[in-house]
């Protein structure tokens, strides 16, 4: 029998010992346990039961308002100390790479600051005991309403975020003290991207950094994809993107990490999607815009007979949550005025699938416009949609007309999604689960400027001609040793899997050749669009919402998709991995650079 070849497996040479050997621990237990099956089953859904955990106990819905609008970060006057272009080592930050383009985009850019810090008053639901939550959060004036902060950001308004690793380092139980914040699917440097080896905190730092910090700066250049060539800094409107997130992205121990609560919105707008539904801009879409942009994240999550949060991150099948928290909160209530609302719906797993419609008190499905996936606007709206399906980092945008309803009205939105497993979902199935209460419950104050308009954002190009001379990668995605790998390997983070020249393009075929998993695959750093999609070998359509931008690709069983990818304006390393965030944690996941 082999014995795995990872690095985990092996070890790794210059990390400290703590980490690391909780690291190593880890993956030796997975290889450990899934080694005596190896010897008589090899692959797939005969290879092991997944685990059985209890249900969660009961809860009294409908309990909890959330907030009728987010509030958004705000930026700082100043930092301590300043942020610079090579990492401030000696003043606390941690040995990050120097920031790429500083000099464009470093000097005048607005500046923010964030901690990674434990909380102990978070109520999931009144029905369990208040507890611990980690999240990202301003130093001041805290958003006591969400886990993590909301930022709005603006195309050609950089911003430094200084980011702190406050989280208690005597940590006990799951996750793990250091982060590594990425920004998904942000266009910026490697250095600021969250790479999983770059993790840090005041006294452990990742494989590909080279010290400890108790900070480190990002810089989000805000600037869209293909601005090198174009030699301006405003870029092509067709590359601009919409409804992103920030994670942690820590290798080994993402999956715990976001589970205790660490993912945050990072929602960008520019010249079209100003955010400013009374924008006397031509060309702007005037798209409902704050208060009534709201954005909503779905986790699956599982308790103990206490009430207490309950995860296993040594097993490589995790723990598929049979609760949805709604920004934290289980079967919560939403009061919206009766007008237009655009609401973001975003999926940080860690694995559960949903199938999301909006429903009123006997079942009836609602019409809605679907205008976005992924973050990015589609051409056209997607009118009269009565459901939308998310895989684990999958987006929609989705904008619901409530000045149809009469006030008092009551509708729900439902998860028809059905899983069993982390695997991968079951099917979809009437009448769902319900996991947020809406309530029309009055006017709004002022006229509803907002609109859909008929052309939202066109797509970039692409010529024949480039998806004819692009070179080729394949990607398997499949279960191995006990744990998933890509092509045949377990993650290295010291180790480029790919060296691509910047500004070049690529088509990348990802592959899932078995029939136990769907794979969302996440490519960093630059959208990506189907260019075919194949089923056992036979190419079938491509879903409408699938065929714009994209970055996160969910690959099901036998199936291959081809993806065309560009990279440019910026160098370094990135990842690709399984945003299934157990698949992630246990090795789905490779380094690739540009060069
Ligand atoms: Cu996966």
């Amino acid at each position: 029998m082999k014995r795995p070849d990872c690095e985990h497996a092996t070890g790794r040479s210059e990390e400290q010992a703590d980490g690391e050997g909780r690291r190593k621990f880890l993956k030796l237990t997975a290889a450990t346990m899934a080694a005596p099956l190896l010897m008589t089953v090899t692959r797939a859904r005969a290879e092991t039961a997944p685990p059985v955990f209890p249900p969660s106990p009961a809860t009294v819905p409908w309990a909890h308002e959330l907030p009728t609008q987010i509030t958004p970060v705000g930026p700082v006057s100043s930092l301590s100390p300043p942020p610079i272009e090579v990492a401030n080592v000696a003043g606390g930050e941690a040995g990050r790479n120097p920031h790429q383009r500083w000099a464009q985009f470093g000097p005048g850019a607005l500046l923010y600051e964030i901690s990674a810090t434990e909380r102990n008053d978070w109520v999931y639901s009144p029905s369990y005991p208040p507890q611990r939550i980690w999240g990202y959060q301003p130093n001041s004036n805290p958003d006591h309403s969400m886990p993590s902060a909301t930022f709005f950001a603006r195309y050609g308004r950089p911003l430094i975020c200084r980011i702190h690793n406050k989280l208690p380092q005597n940590h006990v139980g799951f996750g793990t003290p250091e982060i590594s914040t990425h920004l998904h699917n942000l266009h910026c440097g490697s250095e600021s991207d969250g790479f999983p080896g770059d993790y840090y905190s005041p006294t452990k730092h990742g494989p590909t950094l080279s010290a400890n910090g108790r900070f480190k700066d990002h810089l989000y250049p805000n600037v869209k994809a293909g601005f090198e060539a174009r030699q301006d800094l405003i870029g092509d409107p067709a590359e601009a993107l919409g409804t992103l997130f920030y994670h942690d992205h820590t290798l080994d121990f993402t999956a715990p990490n976001l589970y205790l609560g660490l993912a945050g919105f990072y929602c960008m707008f520019d010249e079209l999607d100003s955010g400013n539904e009374a924008d006397p801009n031509p060309s702007a879409l005037r798209l409902p815009s704050y208060p009534y942009d709201y954005p909503l994240n779905f986790n699956d999550r599982r308790f103990d007979a206490n009430g207490r949060l309950f995860y296993d991150q040594v097993n490589p099948e995790g723990v598929l949550g049979d609760k949805v928290a709604v920004n934290g909160r289980i079967e919560p209530v939403l009061r919206v005025a009766a007008r237009k609302y655009r609401f973001r719906l975003l999926n940080t797993g860690p694995s559960r699938f949903y199938n999301f419609a909006l429903v009123s008190p006997t079942n009836v499905m609602q019409k809605f416009t679907h205008i976005a996936n992924d973050g990015n606007l589609f051409p056209a709206p997607l009118l009269n949609q009565t459901n939308v399906t998310l895989g684990v980092a999958e987006r929609a945008d989705i904008v619901v007309d409530f000045s149809r309803y009469v006030i008092g009205t009551q509708l729900y939105l439902v998860n028809r999604m059905r899983q069993i497993e982390t695997r991968r979902p079951k099917d979809i199935k009437d009448p769902g689960d319900r996991v947020l209460k809406i309530v029309v419950d009055r006017y709004a104050p002022a006229q509803d400027l907002s609109r859909v308009p008929a052309t939202l954002r066109p797509l970039p190009v692409i010529t024949q001609a480039e998806i004819d001379t692009a070179p080729v990668r394949r990607w398997i995605f499949e279960r191995d040793r006990g744990m998933w790998a890509i092509n045949k390997l377990f993650v290295d983070v010291n180790v480029a899997r790919a060296q691509i020249p910047k500004g070049g393009y690529e088509i990348w075929e990802l592959s899932n050749v078995d029939d136990g998993w769907s794979h969302p695959i996440h490519i960093h750093f630059e959208e990506g669009r189907i260019l075919q999609k194949l089923v056992r070998g036979v190419s079938v359509p491509i879903p409408l919402h699938e065929q714009g931008r994209k970055d996160v690709y969910v690959v099901e069983p036998f199936t291959t998709l081809r993806i065309f990818l560009r990279f440019r304006d910026y160098k370094g390393k990135y990842p690709m991995h399984c945003h299934n965030l157990i698949h992630e944690d246990h090795s789905m996941m490779l380094r690739w650079d540009i060069v």
